[in-house]
This record gives C-alpha cells, sequence and structure tokens, in this order.
C-alpha cells in the first residue's frame, strides 16, 4: 500500500483503539473530532447500514426485511421519508398502515437496528417528484428546494408535524435514530440556495436539538459537496462500485478535515427506466469495495439494501435529454430482492461483514413462499370513454383550453380530455402537440375508436381523421413526476394547446378520474357478472378496463403476474394498485404481487386497464419468480 494511502488509512484507523469515557446509563450518540468516529454511549462505533423504504413495502412485511438485514450483520437502516406519502393531501398527514413511521422504527428497534433517518424534505430516490408532494405546484412558477416563500412555508409546516414525532425516536431519547439528513444531494441542484439550506438547519437544530448529528450527502464532485454542505451540518459523500475510496474519501476531507469517514450511499445495483437493459451491479464489486472501506474504518450506508416495489402512481422519473420513467420494480438488483429474497450479493455482503464484526448467530431466515397460480381468464368492462359515469361521477370542467392535472387538482394517474372535431377529416390528418406539451401520454380516440397516441417529448404528432363533430378522448397519464434535477416541478397532463392541422383543438371537457376510488369501491366486480358485455375473444384497441378473479385455493403466497401479449397498463389486485406495467418496452415484464394481499377463501378481484392493446385470449398468468430484465418489442 502507497505510503500516503498507509498514512490516510492508519489516520482513520486511530478511533478503533480509543476507548470513551462512559457514564453508566447515559445514552448519547456524536461525532468524535479527535479521533475521527462517531461515538455511542461514547465508545468508538462504525455503523453497517442498508437502505430500505417502508413506503415500498407492505406494512406486512417490514419485519421480515428488517430481521433480514440484521441477519446479514447490519447494525443500522437508512430510511427515507416520503413528505408525499404522508400528505398526499396538502394539510392531511396520514401516518397510518403502510405509512405508520413509528411502528417501522419501532420494528427496527425491536430487531436491533439503529436508524439514518432522510426526512428530506426532498429525497429524490426514483419516487415521484423527489418526495415532494404534487399540490405545491399549485403555485405556479415555484422554486422548488429553494426559499421561495410558498415552498418554504410548505416545508415548516409538514416538518413541525414530521420532526416533533421523530424527536421521542432520537437515540439520546431511548430510540434507535442516530443520525438525522438534512435535504438530499442538495449540491446537485441548480438552485443552491443556503438561505434554503440554513432554514432547513434552523428548523431541524429547533425540533430535534443542538445535540442530533445531522449531516448532508452529495455526490463525488467538489462542486456537489461545496453547495450541498452547510457549517454545523456533517459533510458526507456517496458513490459506487467504480470509483478510488480513496480518492473519494479524501474529497470528504476536503470539507470534513477531522471526524469519520461516512459513504451515505454506497451503491449495490442500480434502477431501470422502461425500455433499459436490466440494471445490475457485480456482486464481487459491490463486496470487495465495501471490504476495502470498512478496512479504512469508514461507516458506510448500501443504497439499496432492500428496495421493495413502487406501488401504484408513485414511481418517479428521470430527465435528462429526455423524459424516463421509472419501472415499477425497485429491485435494484440489490441484496435482498423486491420480494424480500436473499441473493448471492447477500451472501457475499455477509461474509464480509464477518471479517469485522460478530454475525448474529442462527440461520438466515429463507424466502418467502411463491406460488404459481397459473392463467386467469379475464373479460371485458368496456371502454374507458364509456365509463365517465362511474369514474368521474361528478362529471366534466368545461375550458376553452386545456386546464393541468395540478389546475384540475388531480394529482397522479389519468384525466380524460374531451372535446370535438371543428371540421371533416376525410383524410388523416395531422393531431400535433407543438410545444411538447403532452405530459406524459395521451391514448387518442375518435368516437371510442382508438387511433394512437402522443408521448412526451417523442411523438408530437399522430395521424386522425373523422367528421365534423366527432367526439375526440385524449386520455392523459402521469407517468410519474421527475425526481432528480431542474425540471421536478414537472405539470401533467396536456400544457399546451394541440391541433388538427391548422386548427387549434378548443372547449374541451375535461374528466378527473378517480379509478382506484370506484375500484376500492368495489367496481367493477361489485356490479355484477351480468352488467358487462358477453365475453367475446378478441383484441381490443385503446383504453379499456378488463376484469376477472383468480379463485382461492387456501394459499397466500407471494406471486408475481405476466401480461403477456398485452402492451402498457396498470393493475389492480382486491383494490390495491400494483402499479404500471408495460411488457412492450420492459425490462420488467412482471408486477411483484405481495401474498399478504391475496384472500385465501375468497375471490381475489383483478382489475386491468389496458392503455393500447390487449391480446384475443384475454388472461393474465401469475407465476413463482420475477422477470425483470426482457426489453421489449417497442
Ligand atoms: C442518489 O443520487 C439519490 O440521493 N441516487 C441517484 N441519483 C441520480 C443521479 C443521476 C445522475 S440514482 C439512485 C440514488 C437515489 O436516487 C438517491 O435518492
Amino acid at each position: 500500500m502507497a505510503a500516503g494511502v498507509f498514512l490516510f488509512v492508519a489516520v482513520n484507523l486511530a478511533c478503533l483503539s480509543v476507548s470513551g469515557n462512559l457514564v453508566s446509563g447515559e445514552r448519547s450518540f456524536s461525532i468524535d473530532y479527535k479521533n475521527n468516529c462517531f461515538l455511542k454511549d461514547g465508545k468508538p462505533f462504525q455503523y453497517i447500514s442498508g437502505s430500505i423504504h417502508y413506503s415500498r413495502i407492505p406494512r406486512y412485511y417490514w419485519k421480515d426485511r428488517l430481521t433480514k438485514m440484521y441477519m446479514t450483520g447490519l447494525n443500522a437502516v437508512q430510511v427515507y421519508v416520503p413528505w408525499n406519502f404522508h400528505e398526499t393531501v396538502q394539510g392531511v398527514q396520514n401516518f397510518t398502515g403502510d405509512r405508520d413511521l413509528e411502528h417501522f422504527l419501532d420494528l427496527a428497534n425491536q430487531t436491533g437496528l439503529l436508524v439514518i433517518l432522510r426526512p428530506g424534505p426532498y429525497i429524490c430516490a426514483e419516487w415521484e417528484m423527489g418526495g415532494l408532494p404534487a399540490w405545491l405546484l399549485q403555485k405556479p412558477n415555484i422554486v422548488l428546494r429553494s426559499a421561495d416563500a410558498d415552498y418554504v412555508q410548505a416545508v415548516s409546516n409538514w416538518l413541525a408535524v414530521l420532526l416533533p414525532k421523530m424527536k421521542p425516536w432520537l437515540y439520546v431519547n431511548g430510540g434507535n435514530i442516530i443520525t438525522v439528513q438534512v435535504e438530499n444531494e442538495y449540491g446537485s441542484y441548480f438552485a443552491c440556495d443556503y438561505n434554503y439550506m440554513r432554514h432547513l438547519r434552523t428548523l431541524f437544530r429547533f425540533f430535534l436539538g443542538e445535540d442530533t448529528v445531522l449531516f448532508t450527502t452529495d455526490g463525488n464532485t467538489d462542486k456537489e459537496m461545496k453547495c450541498g454542505s452547510l457549517q454545523g451540518l456533517y459533510a458526507t459523500i456517496d458513490f459506487g462500485t467504480d470509483t478510488n475510496i480513496t480518492k473519494a474519501f479524501k474529497r470528504q476531507r476536503k470539507y470534513e478535515p477531522q471526524g469519520p469517514l461516512v459513504n451515505s450511499e454506497f451503491y449495490t445495483g442500480w434502477l431501470d427506466h422502461w425500455g433499459d437493459q436490466h440494471a445490475v451491479v457485480d456482486a464481487l464489486n459491490v463486496s470487495r469495495v465495501l471490504g476495502e472501506m470498512l478496512t479504512m474504518g469508514a461507516n458506510v450506508n448500501m443504497y439499496m439494501f432492500e428496495g421493495g416495489t413502487n406501488f401504484g402512481y408513485w414511481n418517479g422519473a428521470d430527465h435528462d435529454t429526455r423524459f424516463r420513467s421509472v419501472v415499477t420494480s425497485y429491485d435494484y438488483d440489490a441484496p435482498l430482492s423486491e420480494a424480500g429474497d436473499p441473493t448471492e450479493k447477500l451472501l457475499a455482503i455477509r461474509d464480509v461483514i464477518k471479517q469485522f464484526k460478530d454475525i448474529p448467530s442462527g440461520p438466515m431466515p429463507p424466502a418467502t413462499p411463491k406460488f404459481a397460480y397459473g392463467f386467469v381468464n379475464l373479460k371485458k368492462v368496456g371502454n374507458m370513454s364509456d365509463l365517465l359515469n362511474t369514474l368521474s361521477p361528478l362529471g366534466p370542467v368545461k375550458s376553452q383550453y386545456p386546464l393541468t392535472f395540478e389546475e384540475m387538482k388531480q394529482y397522479y394517474g389519468y384525466m380524460l380530455y374531451r372535446t370535438t372535431l371543428p371540421r371533416d377529416l376525410s383524410e388523416p390528418t395531422p393531431l400535433i402537440s407543438p410545444l411538447n406539451g403532452v405530459h406524459d401520454r395521451a391514448y387518442v380516440s375518435v368516437n371510442g375508436v382508438f387511433q394512437g397516441l402522443l408521448q412526451r417529448d417523442t411523438v408530437l404528432v399522430m395521424n386522425i381523421s373523422g367528421r365534423q363533430g366527432d367526439t375526440v378522448d385524449v386520455l392523459v397519464e402521469n407517468m410519474g413526476r421527475v425526481n432528480f434535477g431542474s425540471k421536478i416541478n414537472d405539470y401533467k397532463g396536456l400544457l399546451s394547446n394541440l391541433f388538427v392541422g391548422k386548427d387549434v383543438l378548443s372547449d374541451w371537457r375535461i374528466y378527473p378520474l378517480d379509478i382506484d376510488g370506484a375500484i376500492s369501491g368495489g367496481w367493477p366486480h361489485s356490479d355484477g357478472q351480468g352488467s358487462f358485455p358477453a365475453p367475446q375473444k378478441e383484441p381490443s384497441l385503446g383504453p379499456v378496463f378488463y376484469m376477472g378473479t383468480l379463485q382461492p385455493n387456501g394459499l397466500a403466497w407471494d406471486t408475481f403476474l405476466k401480461l403477456n401479449d398485452w402492451t402498457k397498463g396498470q393493475v389492480w389486485i382486491n383494490g390495491m394498485n400494483l402499479g404500471r406495467y408495460w411488457g412492450h418496452r420492459g425490462p420488467q415484464q412482471t408486477l411483484y404481487v405481495p401474498g399478504p394481499l391475496l384472500s385465501t377463501t375468497m375471490p381475489n378481484n383483478i382489475t386491468v386497464l389496458e392503455l393500447e392493446n390487449a391480446p384475443a385470449h384475454q388472461r393474465v398468468l401469475f407465476m413463482d419468480r420475477p422477470q425483470l430484465n426482457v426489453v421489449g418489442k417497442s
């Protein structure tokens, strides 16, 4: 080892030989700047942590995943708090059921795991709008993640609810939260607004006390570390396996000359967008670099350790050269699979950790049982355009020109824009979004007949035909708001006018769609079997609902739903929105179905919204394994 590196490593090992001044019974967690380490109850402490997102795992399985992380040898977990998951409606905070954060913290505590809390308020995470609630966009031109008065007011109101809930969970108060992150990689954001970060520091100090270890995390560049760090917040860094760790930690040392080395996001895998090749990160590289960091005495959090699922509409998106939506699975090629199954990568990591600390004795809990329930035949319920009385019971809003989702005060899912053709189109005529205003996908029908689609950034024109006065339906899908970079103020819907040839389309009737509410209320299965057309085995075009039931077989085991030959859409089972499928694009080909969602005695209601093209066979398949790595045809 080169002398310089040797010295660097040696200096950082100093902490491990320090014995702290113990005051019996007193709990404390702090930074020892003299010996470059954390102190827990006055003794040197090195955390080996993994990221887990409770918002991506059904509450039933939290204990299972946490136990597997503990049995791997981790002593901490890192947890994001998605603001929009808890305050979906402005002023209404929800901490129940799958949102019961304190229950999650309690389970971690019971399991022997400390917590590194990351309450944002922005969290990135491939989560819708990086965790920020879309209702913030009610204020046009709001400057998110800045000292913008409206944004700061909303943030202050939220943190005034969340942080007092977290205070009893601080380690010093008898809980298991050892450190708290302020914002998230703020150095990668254009605003670089120190007044905003100072305000957050003030709020966190006010609610959590002067002794809590507050930190920031930024990417491995000087620009990011400079703009993201702030006096009084311990600066940490993040990087993956393809990094020179000595250089990376030297960069951290430029901002924290003394104190523990910390990699807050050591990437064990990576995310997938629709159409990507499935991302994987080599397990040997992960375990090798992890070993090198632990040898240096660094504190490491593995991002992700358990990824889980972007159920419902919670996936985020990226927008570099173009809009790219993140897939439903957040498997992330993580040590615990989306379904919580231990992988070879987990075992390799455990082998590394056992070189540095004792591993809990006893067996690693096994993968949860999986079952291939087989084929289920569905039948057509009806075209979206014929179901508006059910899906939009309050009827349309009339507007000369289109309104956005935000203006309509519907933030997620789908919205139907209806107008009429201004003139006869005897020849196929371009339907154009000249300002690229379709956010994100629009499915276009004339008199209920699907004619094609428009897509943000990539399909700005299509041809339609029809007669003057014909009904034009434009179903717009919000495919998840951008969660990283300058485009996170990601308005949805028709953001600008559509033209047929040179004629602007106007005089719209805009239908907010509460599909999830209708399905939670029992539709379509509660409408009885007789009220739907006789099951014709024929393909269908355009936005169409299908229904079916998975008959109970006494088992409620995890399973994976594959929609072979279907194109793109959304699935609900027993009222739960499992997320989006897009087999035509891939790489995800199956949706994770958590076993606890299924009934062992009652028929399990399946509803599918196919947006483009359903196969004549109208059936779906429940398998006993996932398929996340098959890029589609389109
Ligand atoms: C982290 O930065 C983020 O803090 N990260 C990613 N960032 C996107 C950078 C693109 C150039 S991808 C995976 C993670 C999570 O998003 C994390 O929340």
